[in-house]
């Protein structure tokens, strides 16, 4: 159970024992109350840290949690949080245990070996800027509907997409639902999505970013990379007046205004564009030591893809900013399984890729399709879901050209737990007679259930467009190698089939999974039946807008948004070609420096060599 409130001061009710020390008192109060605040903040959602945020975000987060409580989404927060807590729990007690025999001299100077190491692979030779347009589909519904420039707006009814900057400044923000939105500014205007709207808004904002850099990396509808390097010296203009003319240009063109960062790599740009929100931009000094200051005092939560697991986790390991990555970096380097040291030691030296390219079809981690509905519980139903699940899904292999070896099946429960089952094979499969029977197999084992969304996943993939090397290629065409025979190996486990990625990595992205369903709770929103669910930046989404295509209009098959009723078939195409280049492109761009140098030097080896090193020393100690 969480902490309580006690009604009238806010603060968390603790017993405290008749024969404590003043001091002994204080330190029990603060520590509940520090966690009483924890469990606030788990309630905020992934976009605390948005632009226009004026509003004290502890007393943001207590009104959300007011708001919720007594909703399953509370119920679920609950578990989570003390799920989470315990993980903390066990991090501490396993850092404990490994620093007690540790010698602490060498574990730090083995940590400054890879430091110097991950320094040396510095490059400050490009320039790149991240440009994030500002308060994306809100402004596009200003073009849209002029009366609503200036007052306090969200977009979405169940679940706000994004918020106004006036509706900010109550703490008003995406992923938030409507009803909460109403208690923390209750003349909050909610209107519909119009998807079709923020498409083509995107497509003409990418045209005028493609004359700057023609290897332009969209990372969502509102955002992306580019090196503006070739063209500053073509031009001999500096980064500063690129960069202002980019967005003059992007705002002369569209009427719409963004933001932007400029920085020697992906990460620090990023970071960057959102200081100056809205309509400005910041330009990092490039010297080591301005960067190395710079994230000195950075929160990590301010790092791309560090989320609130990774900060609540963190934090259990007293790293609040970059700067105590360097501090604790000897208990970091002993915990580096769990954490990914190396990752940790980018953020702290501020290195991160600086390669700006269009996606490419071999990113792609996955191809799945979910659905979400009320309450299903009747076994007989679900497998049914489950055979149209893999038909689909065989149709959506087929024309994206993929075939792969893990089947994933994945559930939410009424209760807002996710599970995931999978099963790996020896061969590549993709239709559904291949699919079909593992997914069974894997659902029908956690029978019987209630639950609220069902999903098929396949990973470990191939591109069937590219032809396999040597004679093989050309005498089997790999979708013709079919086989159904599932590997001996191969048992069921709870797992996310990317196996070799730090433990907390994969927390943040279930937790990201979640984000989204988090008002998602029928009983409390008022949500509108005919706005689909959105879709998140991050690649997330739900797909219960896939029951309804006449409403609707046509639904991508790559992101399942709803195309808006009047689109036509090119619209349609249009959308999933450029839903193919950035779901690979989101997928990078999203991965955290962690991730990143993961699969930049091919882990394992690395890690392995950490881990012996430090056990080495744990030995000889
Ligand atoms: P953001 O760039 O995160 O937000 P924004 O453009 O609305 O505001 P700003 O950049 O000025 O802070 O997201 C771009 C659009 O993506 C946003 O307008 C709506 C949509 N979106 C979702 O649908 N779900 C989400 O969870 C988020 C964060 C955004
Ligand atoms: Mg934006």
């Amino acid at each position: 159970m969480p902490p309580l409130l006690s009604k009238d001061k806010g603060k968390a009710k603790v017993d405290i024992p008749a024969d404590l020390t003043e001091e002994e008192r204080a330190a029990l109060i603060a520590a509940a109350e520090a966690r009483q605040r924890s469990f606030e903040r788990s309630f905020a959602g992934p976009s605390v840290g948005k632009a226009g945020l004026i509003r004290d975000q502890t007393e943001i987060n207590k009104v959300i949690a007011e708001a919720s409580k007594g909703s399953k989404y509370y119920q679920n927060q609950v578990r989570k949080d003390k799920e989470l807590t315990e993980k903390i729990e066990w991090y501490q007690a396993k850092r404990d245990d490994l620093m007690k025999m540790a010698n602490i001299p060498r574990l730090e100077s083995e940590a400054d070996r890879i430091l110097l190491e991950v320094e040396a692979t510095r490059d400050t030779s490009q320039v790149i800027v991240h440009v994030d347009m500002d308060a994306f589909y809100a402004s596009v519904e200003v073009q849209r509907d002029p009366t609503l420039k200036g007052k306090a707006f969200g977009v979405g009814q169940g679940v706000l997409t994004t918020a106004s900057y006036e509706a900010r400044k109550f703490g008003c923000r995406s992923g938030m639902a409507g009803f909460i939105a109403k208690k923390l500014c209750p003349h909050i205007i909610l209107t519909k999505m119009h998807f079709d709207l923020y498409i083509a808004a995107s497509k003409a904002v990418r045209e005028v970013l493609l004359q700057y850099d023609e290897n332009l990396m969209m990372a969502s509808l509102d955002e992306g990379y580019l090196n503006i390097t070739p063209y500053m010296s073509s031009h001999n203009m500096t980064a500063s007046e690129t960069v202002a003319h980019i967005r003059a240009d992007v705002e002369a063109k569209t009427q719409l205004t963004m933001s932007a960062g400029i920085a020697p790599n992906r990460m620090l740009a990023k970071i960057c564009s959102d200081k100056n929100k809205p309509n400005g931009q910041y330009e990092m000094n490039f010297e080591r030591s301005v960067i190395t200051k710079f994230m000195r005092d950075l929160p990590v939560r301010k790092i791309p893809g560090f989320g609130r697991v990774t900060e609540r986790c963190l934090e259990g390991l007293g790293v609040e900013t970059c700067g105590d990555i360097y501090t604790h970096r000897a208990q970091l380097l002993v915990m580096g399984h769990w954490f990914g040291f190396r990752g940790l030691c980018k953020a702290y030296l501020g290195i991160a890729d600086n390669n700006v390219a269009p996606g490419k079809r071999e990113e792609r981690k996955s191809v799945g399709v979910e659905r979400t509905f009320r309450d299903k519980v009747d076994d007989e139903d679900i497998l049914n879901e489950v055979a149209s699940i893999a038909e689909e899904l065989e149709k959506d292999l087929e024309r994206l050209q993929y075939a792969g070896k893990t089947v994933t099946v994945k559930y939410k429960l009424h209760t807002f737990e996710n599970k995931t089952r999978a099963r790996s094979v020896g061969k590549y499969i993709s239709t559904s007679k291949e699919i079909l029977p593992i997914a069974l197999e894997l659902m029908k084992r956690e029978l019987p259930v209630r639950i609220r969304l069902l999903g098929i996943r396949l990973s470990t993939l191939k591109d069937l467009t590219v032809t396999d090397k040597g004679i093989k290629g050309f005498l089997t065409s790999p979708s013709k190698k079919r086989g159904t025979s599932i590997s001996r190996h191969s048992t069921p486990t709870a797992i996310d089939d990317d196996d070799d990625m730090p433990e907390l990595i994969r927390m943040e992205e279930e937790d990201e999974a979640e984000v989204l369903d988090m008002t998602f709770d029928e009983d409390k929103s008022e949500s509108d039946s005919s706005t689909p669910p959105p879709t998140s930046i991050l690649g997330k989404r739900k797909s219960s807008e896939k029951d309804k295509p006449h409403l609707l209009g046509p639904v991508c098959p790559i992101c399942n948004k709803a195309l808006g009723p009047g689109t036509s078939n090119l619209g349609l195409n249009e959308h999933i070609d450029w839903c193919l280049n950035k779901d690979a492109i989101t997928e990078a761009s999203k991965k955290s420096p962690i991730k990143k140098a993961k699969i930049e030097k091919g882990v394992p080896a690395k890690k392995t060599k950490e881990k012996g090193t430090m056990l080495e020393w744990l030995k000889k100690k």
